[in-house]
């Protein structure tokens, strides 16, 4: 029991015993919110009636919501700079880059614990810091004083061995995990990584890597601090921050994993989902449109100037737009003072601010029918903001070689490495960042038109009786639930608005449905709810009236927002009785609301006359939950 996850929550615990399978209670040092959650994260705080955060260290960016085309999104901006002088928070500005890279530059300290209102929260990993993605409620719960809760999460050992040949990249680490686990492969997982292989692992390239245990469905991933974590925290002017920590001889892992470093390849995870690996050797030939260099995922120093040594000597095919977004304003200005820019400027690449960008719908969409490259963790369908979009994601070097080429191109038939500069060599940019402010209470936030309050819930009543109006396969997204991109991102404080386009994508016809049968269900396959953290996904579905979600198996984070939402998340106890449901029938239960309190898991449903027999596995806390309606209710009763 002396993994590094093991040792990290042994000093946050303050609930329940360390031992997995347990429901246990951490206490959080640090939080972080993103606009596109932050909005109602800080709506939420208001609705919990507290004066100040909580928690040591609060952080509010903004990094999703970025074109302004009318007044919503700079309305947003100026309510979370609000709500963070008022409530005392550092505030990072628009343009000063994305949530996950600032934090892991500026903020994170090995050995402390982070709560994300964003699935992509864990990038801090790479620095020994235990950070975890929840919805937004939980992080608004935290910064109210409450410790966060969840189920003592099983241990995979990842073995690290060799090194990374030339022009494979810790992009496809995570990709060839993806290939092995596929995106459901390590949902009640922390992914730990040990072994000599990290010895050559930067930070940065770690980073990589624990970013993309999320779409492995992971809870979180995890490094050890070691000289590369020191050498980091000192580059960033933070050395006092570190203290070594690794597993202890005989920690034990729940399951291992071996990787040989030097026997990688390049790897691409083709349309539409980031587990569809194959090495990239296997694609080459196919044509490039767009290629984008960018995201939580790969927008790192060392990611751009290993474009831009590409660049140095080789150009832009005519048929491709290679676009790049730098992760924060600090790799912006190191690009430049190495020269790495200019380079860039020189070669033609279309240089955009730092943020998420094409990643989440915000611009940047591809042409119809054209292949985009990107350094992206996601490639869902639709999420391009592009129909039938054709998304690969790949590492930087597999992007610049494409680009050069105008067809996908393994990168070692480029020649010559770039030679690298060490990424511990930098000067701190922190000017886009807002401290707390004195006399945090006195401040007033100010709400544009398009903010509106939380709507309130109801309890939940004694008996259901619900109509099913939708049934889905396996692996659906909160992409799918409740999309994102341009035209929908602006309305997340507005939950009116944005519950029009609830499974817009899927069945243009669910709202109107749910809306004329008032307290609906729906019922899908494994692993639902995966991607996003965004609580919109069950907190709009749950204002047109769903009630009950029944599934073969659910995403962690998902999961716990329906709960905070009042939806019950069933799973099915036979797995076949999913090829009896029928869209269209009813699904009754009879004295639900004492059963939940009851602790019962064994849940019997009627479904169309028939008996089906379902789970519910919740804490003792979650019960009460769900009985009152929600989280919110739950607290402020
Ligand atoms: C994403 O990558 O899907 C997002 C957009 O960053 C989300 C958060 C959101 O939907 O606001 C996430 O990863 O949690
Ligand atoms: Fe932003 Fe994309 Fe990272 Fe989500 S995955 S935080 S949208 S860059």
């Amino acid at each position: 029991m002396d993994t590094v996850a093991d040792q990290i929550i042994r000093e946050h615990i303050v609930e329940g015993r360390p031992e997995p399978g347990e429901d246990i209670a951490l206490k959080i040092d640090q939080t972080l919110t993103q606009d596109a959650t932050g909005t109602l994260t800080y709506l939420e705080l208001a609705a919990l009636g507290i004066d100040e955060v909580k928690t040591g260290l609060s952080v509010s960016y903004v990094d999703h919501g970025l074109i302004q085309t009318d007044n919503r999104n700079a309305d947003d901006h100026l309510f979370l700079q609000s709500a963070a002088a008022k409530y005392g928070l550092y505030f990072s500005k628009p343009g000063n880059g994305i949530s996950h890279i600032i934090h892991l530059e500026r903020f994170s300290i090995p050995g402390k614990a982070l709560l994300g209102s964003d699935s992509h929260t864990p990038t801090v990993g790479a620095c020994a810091m235990l950070a975890i993605g929840a919805g937004g409620l939980d992080v608004a719960a935290v910064m109210a004083g409450s410790p966060f809760y969840l189920r003592y999460p099983k241990i995979m050992g990842v073995r690290l061995r060799g090194r990374l040949p030339a022009w494979v990249s810790s992009k496809d680490i995570a990709l060839e995990l993806l290939r092995r686990l596929t995106v459901k492969g390590a949902i009640g997982y922390i992914i730990e990584y040990f072994g000599p292989g990290l010895q050559a692992l930067t930070i940065s390239q770690r980073a990589v890597v624990a970013n993309m245990g999320s779409e492995l469905g992971a809870t979180s991933s995890l490094f050890p601090s070691d000289s590369h974590t020191r050498a980091f925290l000192e580059s960033q002017g933070r050395g006092d921050d570190w203290t070594e920590i690794s597993a202890k001889g005989g920690a034990k892992y729940d399951h291992i994993e071996e990787v040989n470093l030097s026997a990688l390849e390049p790897l691409a995870a083709a349309p539409s989902s980031p587990d569809n690996v194959y090495p990239v050797r296997e694609l080459a030939g196919k044509p490039v449109s767009q290629v984008l260099i960018g995201s939580c995922s790969n927008a790192y120093l060392r990611d751009l100037m290993v474009v831009a040594g590409v660049l140095k000597d080789n150009g832009i095919h005519g048929n491709v737009s290679l676009e790049i977004s730098p992760g924060s304003n600090q790799i912006s200005e190191n690009l430049a003072l190495r020269g790495g820019l200019i380079d860039l400027i020189r070669g033609g690449v279309r240089m955009h601010q730092s943020g998420c960008l094409g990643c989440i719908g915000m611009g940047q969409a591809p042409a119809t029918d054209k292949i985009s490259l990107r350094t992206f963790p996601r490639n869902f369908p639709g999420r391009s903001g592009t129909g039938d979009d054709q998304v690969f994601l790949v590492s930087p070097e597999t992007a610049i070689a494409s680009a050069v080429k105008g067809c996908i191109t393994d990168p070692r038939d480029l020649g010559e490495y770039p030679s690298l500069r060490s990424e511990y060599d930098i000067v701190i940019n922190d000017r886009l960042i807002i401290p707390p402010k004195v006399n945090g209470p006195d401040h007033q936030v100010i709400m544009g038109p398009n903010i509106k309050p939380l709507p309130p819930f109801t309890p939940l009543p004694e008996d259901i009786n619900l109509r099913i109006i939708l049934k889905l396969g396996d692996d659906i997204t909160t992409d799918h639930i409740m999309p994102a991109g341009n035209h929908i991102l602006p309305l997340r404080s507005n939950i009116h608005a944005i519950s029009k386009h609830v499974f817009e994508g899927v069945d243009p016809q669910f709202v109107a449905k749910a809306l004329r049968e008032k307290e609906v269900a729906l019922v899908a396959g494994t692993n639902y709810g995966q991607g996003s953290s965004r609580e919109h996904a069950a907190l709009a579905p749950r204002y047109l009236g769903v009630r009950l979600k029944l599934v073969k198996g659910f995403a962690r984070i998902h999961k716990a927002n329906l709960i905070n939402f009042g939806i019950i998340p069933l799973t099915f106890e036979q797995a076949e009785d999913y090829d009896l449901i029928k869209v269209g029938g009813w699904l009754k239960i009879k004295g639900i609301r004492d059963l939940i309190l009851s602790g019962k898991e064994r849940v019997k449903l009627i479904v169309a006359d028939r008996v089906v027999f379902a789970r519910l596995e919740i804490s003792s806390r979650e019960r009460e939950i769900l009985a009152s309606g929600g989280l919110i209710n739950c607290l402020t009763d």
